[in-house]
């Protein structure tokens, strides 16, 4: 367990549901990145669906139409963009980080950046533990919204 990951432990998410979205693109690298994140929901107690969808260019979308079911407390997008030799690189990390954020902010929940962006497989594959984190804070944030809903009563 990495110090990242330790600083976690504590947390208590049960009653927590979570939509957790897995781009399909670099899907050796993406299906780490959701066990990661599978030993996260396990850890602290939180429920979770998960969804896929093509590529990073798509999960902003995805998340606003899970935002608006109203089902979830959490959403935790999952994606590996990797530069290798391709200028769409810039444009798909890019557009996903902006929608994916924009998404949280026109929605007012929490939505967890997993999106790994490299230049090299070897790269992405050394941090696929990161799915663990994104979890971890997409939890974080739900708590958040709820203690300040409570208090604010
Ligand atoms: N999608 C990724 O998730 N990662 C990548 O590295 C990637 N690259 O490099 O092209 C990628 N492209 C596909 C993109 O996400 C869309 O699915 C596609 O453009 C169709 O909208």
């Amino acid at each position: 367990m990495s110090d990242q990951q330790q600083k976690w432990t504590s947390a208590d998410a049960r009653g927590l549901k979570v939509a957790v979205v897995v781009a399909r693109f670099n899907g050796d690298v993406t299906e780490k990145l959701l066990a990661s994140a599978r030993r996260a929901l396990d850890q602290s107690g939180a429920t979770a669906d998960v969804f896929r969808v093509p590529g990073a260019f798509e999960l902003p979308l995805a998340a606003k139409i899970l935002a608006h079911t109203h089902a979830y407390h959490a959403i935790v997008a999952l994606g590996a963009v990797i530069r290798g030799d391709t200028p769409h690189f810039d444009y798909v990390a890019g557009e996903a980080a902006r929608g994916l954020q924009q998404v949280a902010l026109e929605t007012g929940l929490p939505v967890a950046f997993g999106v790994l962006t490299t230049e090299t497989l070897v790269q992405a594959e050394a941090r696929v533990d990161k799915g663990f984190d994104a979890v971890m804070t997409a939890i974080e944030m739900a708590r958040f919204g709820r203690a300040i809903a409570e208090g604010a009563r």
